[in-house]
Formats: structure tokens, sequence, C-alpha cells
């Protein structure tokens, strides 16, 4: 018999189906059991006998039965399958389950974050965290659709590099080569690169930040959306990263209001103009606000980027707010200060729900301006050998910009750590399993 997604079984009452997933709970009632089975499509209820109670949460089973309609005093109206069940003529055991650590069959998950990440294989499958995933499907899709709306190609760049990129010393060595290399802190040079071939450019790329500390918003391993604009101006790209962000957003609400009410959360506000302030009128704002003075920081704290998304909501009705012109000092080598106060670049930050989501800028683009602002800073040009040879051959006026995959999701969910809205996060003292627990038994590779 041909298998069924769940789904499927909804408009077959009367019909002989199979169904195939995972116990999700089971309640023996010693003479009848009831089994919640699991797929991707669904839940649904399966009725059986006494034989039904061998099973157990997780076990993966196929299961022939007749589709039936519930008793009235049985319809569950929150479900799509709550109208009908399954009763069990037949089940064949696929795979077993070991006793699960902790209680899987409730809509909430109740356990800690470190339970979460610990048990990632299990607790993945739980339809609420699964939930989290689908949204971040959908942000990836609206990202590219809307990418691919103003004419970028998708590329596909190494994260092996020769560089670092964002300057600093978060960065990941590889130690294989006979020289230096390094995992890419972003696919910033790499994009840059192929603006002369494309124009216009967007990817999906991991980045490494040996991140120094531990905070609810920092990964070592993260997921940037990227685009990279020829022949652009400074405004140009701040209406093109407003729209991608937008659109972005209102793809993930059309896709998936059933999971923000799930979150019990509401899809996010967007103006028609995302409110735009420079740094120092933000600052300003915040300090008339809250009386807190950062009117002289070279940027925002955190506290601050959720006073000015506040005074965005309360404002505009925006959950986003664009804060441009950063201190040239404090930003990445690459962004062009402003030719009108080059104290000051042609940098933004996007904020979403009191979080940066997205930064960028415009790029200098004069291959000498870009070998003496590297010897300022300390970095050697050598090191930047393919990247200044696009400049060496013909590179127009551009910039672009980065959103983070991980935050958006996290704040599209109202969650309170990015580590739920990673798949398999990545920190000081994470890579799949909690290190210091796990070090005395792993081998660590010896120091040189
Ligand atoms: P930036 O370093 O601001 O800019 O990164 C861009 C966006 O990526 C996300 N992000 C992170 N998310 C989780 N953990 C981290 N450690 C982390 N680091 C960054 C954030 C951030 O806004 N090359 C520039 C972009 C550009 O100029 O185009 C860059 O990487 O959402």
């Amino acid at each position: 018999m041909k298998k069924l997604f769940i789904e499927e079984i909804v408009s077959k009452v009367g019909d002989e189906v199979q169904v195939c997933g995972w116990v999700n709970t089971i309640r023996d009632h010693k003479k009848v059991v009831f089994v919640d089975l699991r797929d991707r499509s669904g839940i649904v209820q399966i009725v059986g006998e006494s034989s039904l109670s061998s099973l157990a949460p997780e076990d993966v089973v196929c299961i022939t039965g007749v589709v039936k309609e519930r008793p009235a005093h049985m319809i569950n109206e929150k479900v799509k399958t709550g109208k009908i069940e399954i009763e069990c003529a037949e089940y064949k055991v696929l795979s077993k389950a070991q006793t699960l650590p902790f209680d899987f069959g409730k809509e909430e998950l109740d356990v800690t974050l470190p339970v979460l990440l610990d048990y990632r294989a299990l607790t993945l499958r739980h339809p609420k965290v699964r939930s989290i995933f689908l949204v971040q499907e959908a942000v990836m899709a609206g990202f590219r659709k809307a990418a691919q709306e103003l004419g970028c190609v998708e590329v596909f760049v190494p994260t092996i590099s020769f560089s670092s990129t964002e300057g600093g010393a978060e960065v990941f060595n590889v130690d294989y080569y006979d020289y230096k290399a390094f995992l890419i802190q972003s696919p910033q040079l790499y994009k840059q690169i192929m603006v002369p071939v494309f124009e216009r450019v967007y990817l999906i790329s991991h980045a490494y930040r040996a991140e120094p500390s531990m905070t609810t918003r920092h990964l070592s391993e993260a997921t940037q959306l990227d685009c990279e604009f020829g022949f652009i101006e400074f405004d140009e790209l701040l209406d093109a990263l407003e729209e991608v962000g937008k659109k972005t957003l209102e793809h993930v609400s059309k896709m998936h209001p059933e999971i923000f009410e799930q979150f019990n959360v509401v899809p996010p506000k967007l103006s028609a103009k995302v409110p735009r302030l420079t740094l120092r009128e933000a600052q300003e704002i915040i300090f008339k606000r809250t009386g807190r003075d950062n009117r002289h920081e070279p940027d925002l704290e955190p506290e601050d980027e959720k006073e000015i998304s506040i005074w965005a909501l309360e404002t505009h009705a925006s959950d986003l707010v664009t804060i441009t012109h950063f201190p040239t000092e404090k930003r990445a080598f690459y962004s062009k200060p402003n030719p009108k106060d080059p104290t000051y670049s042609l940098s933004y930050d996007l904020l979403f729900r009191g979080i940066e989501i997205l930064s960028g800028s415009q790029r200098i683009d004069d291959y000498q301006e870009l070998v003496d602002i590297l010897k300022k800073k300390g970095m050697n040009p050598d090191d930047f050998h393919m990247y200044l040879q696009a400049f060496k051959y013909g590179m127009p006026p551009h910039g672009g910009f980065s959103f983070g995959l991980e935050r958006i999701t996290m704040k599209l969910l109202n969650l309170s750590n990015v580590r739920e809205a990673s798949l398999f996060p990545r920190d000081m003292e994470r890579v799949d399993v909690h290190l210091p627990t796990f070090n005395h038994g792993h081998s660590r590779k010896e120091k040189k």
C-alpha cells in the first residue's frame, strides 16, 4: 500500500491508508490505546488495541488502518487532523527509540537551554522547535527573492581565505597550509571582487567569529545573507537594504502566520518608509528619552538599540529603523569615509526589534586609497593580494550589506537567545557538545 502523508488523509474518511512517522505521545487506557503519530505534514491520532501500548515516544512506525470521523466530543479544532483518527489494523516498528531523557509530548518543550542544545538531534524534532527552522527557511527564501528582484546574481564563495576581513583578533586560523589562512569573518572581500563580474550579486555564506565572550546574540559560526551592488550611491543603498529587509520579513509573515500564533508573537510591523537616523541623531533621541548620555560613543550600546527601536515603533509604527554614519575609525577598513565629513563613514546598520540585524556601507573603490588605509590600520596590503587585484583593473563605485540569518529568526519569534535560532550553534563552549563537559575524553590537538 502506498504511504500517504498525514495531511493527505483528512479527505480519506472511510478509506484504508498507510502512514509512517514518529510516535509523538501515547495514552494507554488499557483496553484502548491512543497514539499521536507525527510526520513532516502533521500529527494524527491512532486508536488501537492494547498491543499498541508496547510503543514508546519517538519509535518510528508505519500504521495501516481505516480513517474514521472522531466522535463529536473528541474533536480537536486546533489541528487540521482534529476531526479524524485512524483505527489501527496493523503496525510495523521500523526503529525503536530508547527512553527519552525528558517529556517530549507537550506543546512547549520545557527544558533549559543547555539541555535543549545537548540533545539537539532530538529536540530539533519537537514541533515547536522545528517551526523555528521553517521560519528560517522562509527568511532565506524571502531574501533570495528580494535580491533577485533587484537583479542580483547568486554566487558561491569560499570560507577559507588568505586575508582576514573585518580586522580585529576574532578570527579562526586554518592550521593546514604552510602559510597563514583563515576562516572568513564575512564573505565581504569575495562579494566585492564579484562586482566587476556581475555588477550586482548576492550570496548566502557562513561567517566565523572567534567571539571572545558569551552573549545572547553572538555565535562563533553565523549565516550571513549579503548583497553587493555596483554603480550605486549611498541613498540608493539605503533604499535597497530597506526594500530587501521589508520584503524578506513580509515573505515570512505571508508564509507562516500559524507559526507566529504558535509562538504568540505578532508579525513584524513595517511602515511604508523605514525611519532613518544618523548615529548622532539616534543618540540625541536616546539622551532626550532616557537621560542616558552616549552622544559621543562610536556605536549604539545594546540598550540604545532597544530604546531607538521602541522610538521607531512608537513614532513610525515600524519594527525596523536604519542608523547611518558611524565613525570611520570604528568601521571595517573598506567603509568609505563621508566626503563631506570624513570622520564619519557612509555606513549603516538596520535594527529590528531592538537588535542590529544588518550592517554595510558604501565601499572605498580606489586602489591606492585602500592600500593606504590598510597600512594605516596596521594591516599588510600583501595579505589582500586577490582583493586588491580587483581594484587595479577597473572597480566601479559600489556598496552593499549583510543580514544575520539567526538574528532575524530570533527576533521574528521573540526567542531569548540566538542559539535557539541556529540548528547547531557554535560558541566558545560548544561545538555540538558542551566542550568543558566533554574535554576529558575528547582528544584535543596538541598546541604547537
Ligand atoms: P557585520 O560584522 O556587522 O558586517 O555582520 C553582518 C550581520 O551579521 C550578523 N552577525 C552575527 N550574528 C550572530 N553572531 C555573530 N557573531 C555575528 N556577527 C555578525 C549580524 C550583523 O548585522 N562585511 C560586513 C557587512 C557588509 O559591510 O556588507 C559584516 O560582516 O546580523
